[in-house]
């Protein structure tokens, strides 16, 4: 192959999200787009002549083609070797396995995560380092730098052939059949295309964390039965792998296992909206077949759900549980936890296991990017956020068939001695860790793709309303937040500093902190690819047994009527009523 520079002009609009650069389709199909962006990213990386990177993605519409385009950029970028997954699949994961296990500089995954996917609908592409975690914020800051500045990209073309830029030279390789093909350009360099298996590495890695016999000894008991909802999303094949292969489940115990480019039109996204039939399976009074457990994941295979029979466990609550259990059910924790992390609008149950534990308890901003310093330090294990994200420092990403084994192994652990027939259920372990650390009742309502403008009017009236408490606070600081009876501690705009590397992140969240330790958040999400998408947190703290059985929402409902209230939300944004809540 040759290498040509084609001209092209900066685009608008490139800034890495909360997870990468995620647009629709049609706009990631523009002339150059892609391209731009991609040359943008290898011009900001050091190390990148001679080197190996992974290259995957979700499985998702337009994924094969985008990573054709990759790989020739990378030729004509001089990496040596692309790992590609097997038809140009890694689920997210499984790409930071890779990235970590073969000592690769980085990797490029193709995701939008949980947003749909299709020829009208999102396509997302996001680059991870050398410890296999997404790129921090100094590098996404020069990528954007580079795609406003750049005239030239480079890209690998058939030797010879005159139109330059149409004929793929690498088009020989088949994306479907695993193994090396090499090339060499017209100055001698070589170039690899090596396509792995998608789920080897990673599967392995999941096999030496956990005790495999004694998760299949639960799916043997006659009173255990499982519930697995693909969403058709990337992890269908690996579930089936795991939980059919491995652990002995029947075949049927994985829905919506084939994965599909269009997700089947739906939001491959595992919470109670959009997951709505495996919830209504795991209900018993609407499924006399209920399983003793559900689990769901997204697109890429980094959030997770867990689900009891006719229970569902919040991921804040989830992370607490699995923190508590981790040493004594999970064989990769035996040595016990020095640190734990949560995003900062994740519900403060895990903060509680910290205090009991004596561990250290970090406090990050929205986006797994932010948990990879303090993973790679050892100052904490295990991390989650609210947004059905858990994970801990086998990889850097967050992991849901990790979190799906994190509880199976706290089941079995739980039922290491229980007859058959008297299987300790989900919802009892959930509820005898509120005994003990109290529980925290969240939710979090979305208001998806709103306009830009209402939303950015929303955040501006929240702010206005924290400057006018902070005008009124009495002597001790402590601030009312309209006739709400409890006083508010703290009315800012989160702000982290980076305990390692001392790199700030502003701007993370607008919270309200009540003195009985409730909390309201408001931030605009970062990963939409239009509009605006507002999320408003509530967390409500309550160590009385009597009353810990109630319904969120229930419980929840005097400080979501205030948080409405004081953001004039429903006038700005002519929304009634959200269109998630979890
Ligand atoms: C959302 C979640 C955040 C998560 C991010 C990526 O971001 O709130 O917790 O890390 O998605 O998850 P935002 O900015 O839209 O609130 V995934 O599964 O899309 O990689
Ligand atoms: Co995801």
């Amino acid at each position: 192959f040759r290498v040509v520079d084609v001209k092209t002009s900066p685009i608008d609009g490139q800034k890495t999200g909360t997870s990468g650069l995620r647009k629709k389709v049609a706009e990631f199909k523009k002339p150059n787009y892609l391209a731009n962006w991609v040359q943008s990213l290898f011009s900001s990386i050091d190390g990148l002549k001679g080197s190996s990177i992974a290259l995957g993605g979700d499985g998702r519409y337009w994924n094969k083609d985008a990573v054709r385009i990759i790989c020739r950029i990378a030729a004509a970028n001089g990496v040596a070797k692309v790992l590609v997954g097997q038809n140009g699949i890694l689920c997210t994961p499984a790409l930071s396995a890779i990235v970590r296990r073969r000592e690769l500089l980085g990797g490029i995954i193709l995701t939008a995560s949980h947003n749909p996917g299709g020829p009208n609908a999102d396509f997302g592409i996001k680059y991870n380092v050398s410890n296999g975690g997404p790129a921090p914020e100094s590098v996404t800051d020069k990528i954007l730098t580079n795609t406003k500045t750049i005239s030239t990209y480079g890209m690998a073309c058939v030797e010879g052939a005159e139109a330059g830029t149409e004929a793929d030279p690498f088009a020989s390789v088949d994306l479907s059949v695993v193994g090396t093909t090499e090339f060499k350009s017209i100055d001698g360099a070589a170039f690899t295309i090596d396509v792995v298996d998608s789920a080897a590495d990673y599967v392995e890695l999941l096999q030496s964390m956990f005790d495999f016999e004694a998760l299949k000894a639960l799916f043997a008991r006659s009173d255990f039965s499982f519930l697995f909802d693909a969403m058709s999303g990337v992890t269908g094949p690996y579930a089936k792998r795991i939980f059919v292969e491995l652990l002995g489940g029947p075949a049927d115990c994985v829905m919506r296992g084939e994965p599909l480019e269009d997700f089947g039109g739906a939001h491959p996204d595992p919470n109670l909206t959009y997951a709505a039939d495996l919830v209504a399976s795991c209900d018993p009074k609407k499924s006399s077949s209920a399983p003793a457990m559900g689990a769901a994941s997204d697109g890429d295979g980094d959030r997770n759900m867990i689900l009891g029979r006719g229970f569902f466990v919040t991921p804040s609550d989830s992370l607490a549980v699995i923190a508590a259990k981790a040493k004594v059910a999970i064989p990769f924790f035996k040595d016990g936890l020095t640190g734990v992390a949560r995003s900062m609008p994740t519900a403060s149950a895990v903060d509680h296991v910290a205090t009991k534990m004596g561990i250290s308890c970090f406090e990050t901003p929205t986006g797994w990017k932010f948990f990879g310093n303090l993973l790679d330090a050892g100052n904490a294990q295990i991390c989650g956020e609210e947004s059905f994200g858990t994970g801990a420092f086998h990889v850097r990403e967050k992991d849901g068939i990790f979190a799906v084994l994190c509880w199976l192994a706290v089941l079995a652990h739980e039922n290491a001695s229980t007859k058959e027939g008297e299987l300790i259920s989900i919802e009892s372990i959930v509820s005898d860790h509120w005994k003990v650390y109290g529980r925290n009742f969240f939710s979090r309502y979305d208001y998806e793709e709103v306009d830009s403008e209402a939303g950015a009017q929303l955040m501006a009236t929240v702010t206005k309303v924290q400057e006018d408490m902070a005008a009124a606070a009495d002597s001790s600081g402590s601030m009312t937040l309209g006739d709400f009876p409890v006083k508010v501690t703290t009315a800012d705009n989160f702000s982290y500093t980076d305990p390692i590397d001392g790199s700030v992140a502003k701007g993370q969240g607008l919270r309200f902190v009540f003195a009985d330790h409730s909390r309201l958040v408001f931030r605009l999400s970062g990963t939409g690819s239009s509009g605006a998408t507002i999320r408003l947190y509530a967390e409500q703290y309550e160590t009385d047994e009597a009353k810990q059985g109630e319904d969120a929402q229930v419980a929840l409902k005097p400080l979501i009527d205030l948080a409405l209230k004081i953001s004039n939300l429903t006038e700005i944004t002519g929304r009634s009523s959200p269109t998630v809540i979890t």
